[in-house]
């Protein structure tokens, strides 16, 4: 009885704390380093980008870091938000490739991966897809 009782207690209180760091764990808030660039680093593979939401200030340059898993399957990086002055298409590779813009209007936007394969579901519809979070 008692070895239940400490079993549910573990239970009662690991899950919890697993499902509320679970919501922040594709979070990423960029700081500003000494030049002056937000700097963001994003894994894209299938299907998911990490982080999937990236907190950037507004007219400070940021400057993203972004590669693809080493696999066969395509990717690419889609960001259009033309209010904010982004207009952002880059096809991905294992290499890094960096994306540099300076989002003129706080506001969130969505960004997502576009390929889709015949008639399966979209990579976007299958997870590829995140949020940037512009603040004032
Ligand atoms: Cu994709």
């Amino acid at each position: 009885m008692r070895r239940f009782q400490f079993f549910l207690a573990v239970i009662l209180f690991i899950f919890p704390l697993s499902v509320g760091a679970a919501g922040e764990e594709g979070k990423f808030v960029a700081s500003v380093d000494k030049n002056g660039v937000q700097r963001v680093e994003i894994i894209a593979g299938r299907y998911y980008f990490h982080p999937n939401y990236m907190v950037v200030k507004a007219n400070v340059p940021v400057e993203i870091n972004i590669r693809k898993e080493p696999e066969m399957v395509p990717h690419d990086f889609v960001l259009k938000a033309p209010e904010a002055g982004i207009d952002i298409f880059q096809s991905l590779s294992s290499e890094p490739s960096i994306i540099r813009f300076t989002a003129l209007k706080p506001g969130k936007y969505l960004f997502y991966c576009d390929r889709k394969f015949l008639f399966f579901k979209s990579h976007k519809e299958q997870g590829m897809e995140g949020v940037l979070e512009v603040t004032p």
